[in-house]
């Protein structure tokens, strides 16, 4: 369950969904590293999953407020600040650790709204916990962390696949636009060439990409030409 989870948004755009804030931080940087990421913008969402019951053992909170107002603005949660597990919530990049005081919560239905609000009031929380069918355990939500990286328009002469380098794989997904444009043209299926890819493949001066494009990439590639 705590895999990441990387999905295409639009032509430009990746969301990547991980519960775990140590892994997202890990991906966030590792991808601000990379080319062709041109932004990242993070978003913090809790939805309601009636499917399946969390078992929470800690909550990580970050707020400018103090645990004390926390626990008092949330009573609804029954929070209890566990000052022993700062060192963990701030490892995580969180300010303080709760538990759940799960009899102190009155109605359980009002958690997925209690903690919404938490978000909203700008909170950030993560839960530390388990997900089971179990239900001795509240229902109650289960929160994610979506963070959407935006290509750069990677204009680079030769690249059809946009990866930022310019190599055979390049050749050969012209090669298959220009053989197989039921599957690779624009637009077609999951392996076409991009908008951006059919603009940056198409180096031979006539419109539209053939086998010609395809064979200046290659001589480019060998050395054969200077540039393309
Ligand atoms: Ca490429
Ligand atoms: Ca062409």
């Amino acid at each position: 369950m705590y895999v990441p989870v990387i999905t295409k948004g639009s032509d430009t755009s990746y969301i990547m969904q991980a519960v775990r804030p140590d892994y997202r931080n890990a991906l966030t940087k590792l991808l601000i590293s990379q080319n062709c990421v041109e932004k990242i913008v993070n978003h913090y969402e809790s939805y309601e999953d009636t499917a399946n019951y969390y078992s929470t053992d800690l909550l990580f909170v970050s707020t400018d407020m103090s645990p004390e107002e926390i626990e008092e603005k949330y009573s609804a949660l029954g929070l209890i600040y566990d000052e022993s597990k700062n060192k963990d919530a701030q490892n995580a990049d969180f300010d303080y650790a709760f538990k759940f005081n799960m009899s102190a919560i009155s109605d359980r239905s009002k958690i997925y709204s209690e903690l919404k609000k938490m978000r909203s009031d700008g909170c950030d929380f993560t839960f530390l916990g388990y997900m089971t069918e179990i239900a001795f355990t509240p229902q109650t939500t289960y929160n994610s962390y979506e963070i959407i990286y935006e290509k750069a328009s990677c204009i680079l002469r030769g690249d059809a696949n946009c990866d930022g380098n310019v190599n055979i794989a390049d050749a050969v997904l012209v090669m298959q636009v220009a053989t197989n444009p039921d599957k690779y043209a624009q637009g077609k299926s999951e392996f076409s060439i991009s908008a951006q890819g059919e603009i940056n493949a198409d180096v031979d001066g006539k419109a539209g990409l053939t086998n010609s494009d395809a064979l200046l990439i290659q001589k480019y590639k060998l050395g054969l030409i200077d540039r393309l």
